[in-house]
């Protein structure tokens, strides 16, 4: 069995609120693996090997970083979802893929640690056990990253700019197609999906949000692909299994 270690729920409807988490259980669900999830909490550093979520636990390893765990999963598990793509195909997955992860995830941190809400704190049970000092510290040091980044230093105006440019290009390379290559679900789907529906589901004001919004063929193909994996347990509520 394959554990899925997580935050844990969050903002009524995140089963966490990590994009990658969500990547990764969306390539589970897409791919058909049986899997259970474990919620860490603000603690999930003590045991996280590479300092981050996700990592799964699978025969008594533990692999950290999204992609290298669906390296795993495709090593141990065969590859439905990608193995007969064309090399063009994957290498078009690979951009959109990287675009996402590495640029839309920092205009999503951006807006996540600077939106008035303050969503990660005034989230009741999501920071248990930190105390304001503490929560303080981390925010400083995530607006430090974001400003090592880049997109720390832009304006309000040019953040939006940014994010509305991915958004655009992705709505483009969708079009009227049911998944992003095509026909046929791929992994690409697994991160377009998680970071789209968590964009589409904020609980705060955000200007990616408005501009996802805005993509009728991004609106619905969230929706499909929620149909089609997450009709059942949307928040891996049942499958959550306690810390050993
Ligand atoms: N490249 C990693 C990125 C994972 C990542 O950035 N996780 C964030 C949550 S979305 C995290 O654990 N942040 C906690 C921290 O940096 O302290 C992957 O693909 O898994």
């Amino acid at each position: 069995m394959i554990t899925l270690c997580r935050f844990g729920p969050a903002w009524e409807t995140f089963g966490c609120i990590s994009q990658f988490v969500l990547k990764v259980e969306t390539y589970l669900r897409m791919a058909g693996i049986e899997f259970e999830t474990r919620s860490l909490g603000a603690g999930f550093a003590e045991t996280a090997p590479k300092g981050k979520l996700p990592y799964i636990e699978h025969d008594g390893e533990r692999i950290a970083d999204s992609g290298f765990i669906i390296d795993y999963l495709k090593a141990h598990f065969g590859d439905p979802l990608d193995g007969s793509l064309s090399a063009v195909d994957r290498a078009r997955g690979h951009t959109i893929r990287r675009m996402i992860e590495e640029h839309i995830w920092w205009v999503m941190a951006r807006e996540r640690w600077t939106a008035p809400e303050a969503p990660y704190w005034n989230t009741p049970g999501l920071l248990e056990g930190v105390d304001e000092a503490t929560y303080a510290g981390v925010r400083e040091d995530n607006l430090r990253k974001c400003l090592e980044h880049g997109v720390g230093g832009f304006t309000e105006d040019e953040l939006d700019a940014r994010g509305r440019e991915d958004l655009d290009a992705l709505a483009a390379l969708l079009g009227t197609q049911t998944y992003l290559l095509g026909e046929q679900a791929t992994s690409v789907d697994a991160t377009a999906y998680a970071f789209l529906w968590q964009i589409l589901n904020a609980p705060y004001a955000s200007r990616l949000k408005d501009a996802a919004s805005g993509h009728a063929n991004l609106v619905a193909y969230v929706a499909r692909m929620s149909d089609a994996y997450f009709a059942d347990d949307p928040m891996s509520m049942a499958r959550e299994v306690a810390s050993p």
